[in-house]
């Protein structure tokens, strides 16, 4: 209904300056890493573009703007890592789509498509999200030793960025159950409750995210929420005859034409795959794990997860590996 209202106002009032703020009625595009999606911008009622500047833009996390593609007739021009990756559809005159092509994890967010014509100016909001999974990260040094700028580096060496809100309020409705407070990308730190409990928030405290709001980005250490989504390569157990130290581990996956697989590939193989194997193996940062989607005894009875043993001691030779392939 606020939709209709909406298209009702940009096509009868080409006079008001309009923008598209109703959240109810945003237009939201799901994709996964490495698909090429449309985000979608028609805009009925007028007339052709020709002559017009067409301007997308990306909203940042503090509310500024990047140049996405900005369009005057026939000249286009792309910007900062959407340059050669991104292109008008142009289906018909009406048409201000645009084509993002090998969508990346960074990609995540709200788009807008401005057309302005002459002295109106007309805005669509796009949010596009990424199918994918949170999961809780901490380091070999242990429990709260990251702040906010240790926090992206630590995602990013798992293959994974720093969860959005939203990416954690979906994982918590999907179920995640975590004690250990983490950064997300707004720069606060959160942590999701399914089952109060005492150390938790209180046990008479509703389920939810418990939320430390802002924290201070480089003397406050906490863990953090991670995000990836889907896999390009393959994630698999490496076969081997024998238990492998660390190095060994790295080795063997080389010697496979691979590499140790990272934390958020055992977590993507797990999520969207229903990966299952009940091994514990080495991973690149150094932790052991390993993955259960089907739980049964003696692996993980009681919920699907990937669970975690620690960071052994390097030298022992009592793991196997996990190794990724880029295909
Ligand atoms: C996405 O688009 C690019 C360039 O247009 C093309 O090379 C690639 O094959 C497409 N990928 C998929 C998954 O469709
Ligand atoms: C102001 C702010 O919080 N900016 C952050 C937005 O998110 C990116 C990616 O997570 C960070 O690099 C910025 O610091």
């Amino acid at each position: 209904m606020l939709a209709l209202l909406f298209l009702v106002l940009l096509t009868t009032s080409l006079n008001l300056h309009v923008e598209a703020q109703d959240i109810g009625s945003r237009i939201k595009v799901y994709a996964n890493r490495g698909d090429n999606i449309t985000l979608p911008c028609h805009l009925e009622g007028q007339s052709d573009f020709s002559g017009t500047k067409i301007k997308w833009t990306k909203m940042e996390n503090d509310s500024t703007e990047t140049n996405v593609l900005i369009s005057m007739g026939f000249h286009k021009k792309t910007y900062g890592n959407f340059q050669n990756r991104v292109y008008l559809l142009e289906a018909n005159e009406n048409d201000a789509t645009l084509v993002l092509t090998d969508i990346n994890l960074k990609d995540y967010g709200t788009y807008r498509c401005e057309v302005i014509v002459g002295l109106n100016d007309k805005i669509i909001e796009v949010d596009l999200e990424l199918q994918g999974v949170v999961f809780p990260y901490s380091p070999r040094r242990g429990r709260y030793n990251l702040n906010f700028h240790d926090a992206e580096a630590a995602c990013l060496e798992q293959d994974a960025v720093v969860a959005s809100f939203e990416q954690l309020f979906e994982a918590w409705k999907g179920g995640l159950d975590w004690c250990n407070a983490g950064w997300l990308n707004d720069g606060t730190v959160q942590y999701p409750i399914n089952n109060p409990r005492e150390p938790c928030g209180g046990a008479r405290a509703s389920a939810g995210l418990r939320n430390y709001g802002q924290r201070d980005k480089s003397n406050s250490r906490y863990d953090v929420f991670c995000f990836t989504s889907a896999l390009k390569g393959r994630f698999y157990y490496l076969i081997l005859p024998k238990k492998q130290s660390y190095d060994e581990a790295v080795q063997a996956c080389k010697n496979d034409g691979a590499e140790i697989a990272k934390v958020g590939h055992i977590y993507s193989a797990w999520k969207l795959l229903g990966y299952d194997r009940c091994d514990a193996g080495w991973l690149a940062d150094g932790s052991v794990r390993y993955p259960i989607s089907r739980p049964r005894r003696n692996c993980s009875p009681t919920e699907a997860a990937v669970r975690f043993i620690g960071f052994p001691d390097k030298k022992q030779k009592l793991y196997g590996v996990y190794c990724y392939k880029t295909q």
